[in-house]
């Protein structure tokens, strides 16, 4: 006998974890705002539920994916929790996470956070995983159900840490689409098609810098390695310049772009013009 699953919320994402779960044969309660959506589980064996009460009651797993935290606060606040592992999926802040972690807490429930790396295709895909982090005792207890969903990988007993990992990945996520963007943009106002300009240039591109990524976490981690970069800032940022005169010239609004010139030009007047990107990083933090 699987796990009895308990979902709240039936989006895009809260109706691929209950299919996954069908699928893995785990008995699962479904509740969502809007009654009747997501039809086809149904036939795949979800008990519907008509309150957030009424789901919760059914098994000792709740995993919530709802739009917004103020949403997962409403939907509750004032349920009877106690005994249960609470999985909340739904995106949000480290404090959001920590300040939730303390509610469940409060009325006797095991509080678990987690931050998808996946869109709803991929739930139950080899490429799925998910930041897990909070109470040990929940993730150990549903480490295998939660696996059904996609690689579990927990981070810590800080219920906040698993949306500082998910909000690191997808700042790096919209800083790389906004980049590429821009690039499309830029390419479309001389009419060059998207698609092959992407296959053919795009993707190698961005694909073959990425690999420098390594070696810029490594000298974040123990410094820089001795020896002249490859790519000195100073030479970067004489050259970032053009793309701003650039984008202007073809009518392409830089504003995507201005940012990391600025930043540029601080770490160089700050004396880093002869090291490489990782320079840039500690500049980031608000005190620097
Ligand atoms: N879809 C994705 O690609 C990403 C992948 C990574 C993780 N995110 C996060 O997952 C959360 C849910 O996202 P979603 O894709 O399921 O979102 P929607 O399809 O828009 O569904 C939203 C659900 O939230 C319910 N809801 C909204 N407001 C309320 C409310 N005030 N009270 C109760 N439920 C509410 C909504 O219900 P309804 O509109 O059908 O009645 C949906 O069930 C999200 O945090 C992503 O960032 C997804």
């Amino acid at each position: 006998m699987k796990t009895p699953v308990t979902v709240l919320g039936l989006g895009a994402m809260g109706t691929a974890l209950a299919r996954t779960f069908l699928a893995a044969g785990h008995p699962t309660t479904v509740w969502n705002r809007t009654p009747g959506r997501s039809p086809e589980l149904d036939a795949l064996g979800a008990i519907r539920a008509t309150t957030p009460a009424e789901a919760v009651a059914t098994g000792p797993l709740v995993v919530v994916c709802l739009l917004v935290d103020a949403t997962v606060r409403s939907t509750l606040d004032g349920l009877d929790l106690s005994g249960k592992a609470v999985v909340n999926l739904t995106n949000g802040t480290p404090a959001q996470a920590r300040d939730t972690a303390g509610r469940v807490a409060a009325v006797g429930a095991e509080y678990l956070d987690g931050g998808i790396m996946a869109v709803p295709a991929m739930i139950g895909g080899p490429g799925a995983f998910i930041f897990y982090s909070g109470s040990p005792v929940a993730f150990e207890r549903h480490t295998a159900d939660l696996a059904v969903l996609g690689r579990p990988e927990y981070v810590g007993g800080d219920a906040g840490l698993a949306a500082l990992h998910d909000i690191a990945l997808l700042s790096a996520m919209y800083g790389m689409f906004g980049g590429a963007q821009h690039a499309l943009a830029l390419v479309g106002s001389e009419k060059i098609p998207a698609a092959p300009f992407t296959e053919a240039f795009l993707l190698p591109w961005l694909t073959a810098m990425l690999t420098a990524l390594p070696r810029i976490a490594k000298d974040l981690d123990e410094g820089p390695q001795s020896g002249p970069a490859g790519s000195n800032l100073a030479m970067q940022a004489a050259a970032y310049d053009n793309l701003i005169d650039a984008s202007v010239a073809q009518d392409i609004d830089p504003g995507l772009l201005s940012p990391m010139g600025e930043l540029l030009r601080r770490a160089v007047a700050a004396g880093h013009g002869t090291e490489d990107l990782a320079a840039l990083v500690p500049l980031l933090r608000r005190s620097a």
